[in-house]
Parts: structure tokens; sequence; C-alpha cells
């Protein structure tokens, strides 16, 4: 199932989400949700914040061929690199705005997979900027709120503007 992409100024993007037991009903079903919402917004990843669902899951998928999906339930940076990378950020909340985000170069992940089995993971490049943008959807906080004012300000201009065009 599709579910509805949530934008840019809607307060449930602020939730922090809760940690998923192994008795959360129908997991899977959200998972394979959460991938086809993915997918067909042709994104690089998904928290479920940004479907209204407030638990600590994310999707992801940087390959090329969109055919190497990754979970990570419950995610945790364990570990990450003194040093930065600057890197062009899009989302899926914020459409048609990419702006430059410094994070870690790269990051180790600790995290669950479906089945509830823990798993750590290296990361870096495309992947690395992808979980950190996905963990910080998890705590409630969207990329453009590492901008300057000035820059938040226009953005949330555009977005009013595009939400109006929308509706007309
Ligand atoms: O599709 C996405 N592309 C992307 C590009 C650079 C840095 C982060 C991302 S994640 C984004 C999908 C999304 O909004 N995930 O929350
Ligand atoms: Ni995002």
């Amino acid at each position: 199932m599709i579910l509805p992409i949530r934008a840019f100024g809607d307060p449930v993007l602020r939730k922090v989400g809760k940690e998923i037991d192994k008795d959360y009903p129908s997991l899977q079903d959200l998972i394979d949700s959460m991938f086809e919402t993915m997918y067909s917004a042709k994104g690089v990843g998904l928290a479920a914040t940004q479907v209204d669902i407030h638990r600590r899951i994310v999707v992801v998928d940087t390959s090329e061929e969109r055919d190497q999906p990754l979970v990570f339930i419950n995610p945790e940076i364990v570990a990450q690199s003194v040093e930065q990378k600057e890197w062009e950020e899009g989302c899926l909340s914020v459409p048609e705005i990419y702006e430059t985000v410094t994070r870690p170069d790269r990051v180790r992940v600790r995290a669950q997979d479906a089945k509830g089995e823990f798993f750590e993971m290296a990361c870096d490049e495309l992947l690395a900027v992808c979980i950190q943008h996905e963990i910080d959807h998890l705590n409630g906080k969207v990329f453009v709120q590492y901008l300057s004012n000035l820059k938040l300000n226009r953005i949330k201009n555009k977005i009013k503007k595009q939400q109006r065009e929308a509706q007309q």
C-alpha cells in the first residue's frame, strides 16, 4: 500500500518515534508499504515518521538498480568518523529543495532486521548520508533545520507556494 508522505511544515514530522519491540503488530506489512512508498516516490530512503507512523523504522535502497532493500529497526549510530563531508541533500518531505548539509563522512550503524536480529553495518558515501538523514527523521528533525534561518524561511515560503498551487 502506498502511504501519503507528510510535507515539511506538518507538525507530525517533529514527533520522536518510539522503539519497536518484537511483537509489534503487522511489522512485515508496514515494511512492505514503506518500500512501496519509497520506490514509487523514487526516494533512496524513508523513515516511518514521514508516513505519520511514530516508530523507529527506516527503509533504504541506495543502489543504482533499486534492488538492494535495507531495513533498519531501532537504528543507532555507534561510531562516526571525525572527518566530515558535504552532500547535496533532498527529502521526500521537502519536494524540489536541494541544499548542502555537512555530516560525518562514515558511520557505523547498529540496528535490528525484520526478524529482530541485531546487525551492524559500516556505511559510507550516500548510504552514510541517508542513514543519518533517516535517523534525524525518527528524532523529529528534517535536514533543512541544519540551514540558516534565512534559507529556512525561503524554503518555508516556497513550500507554502507549492501547496497553494497544488490546491488550485
Ligand atoms: O530520496 C532521498 N534522497 C536523498 C538524497 C540525499 C540525501 C538524503 C536523501 S534521503 C531522500 C529520501 C528521504 O526523504 N528520506 O527521508
Ligand atoms: Ni527525508
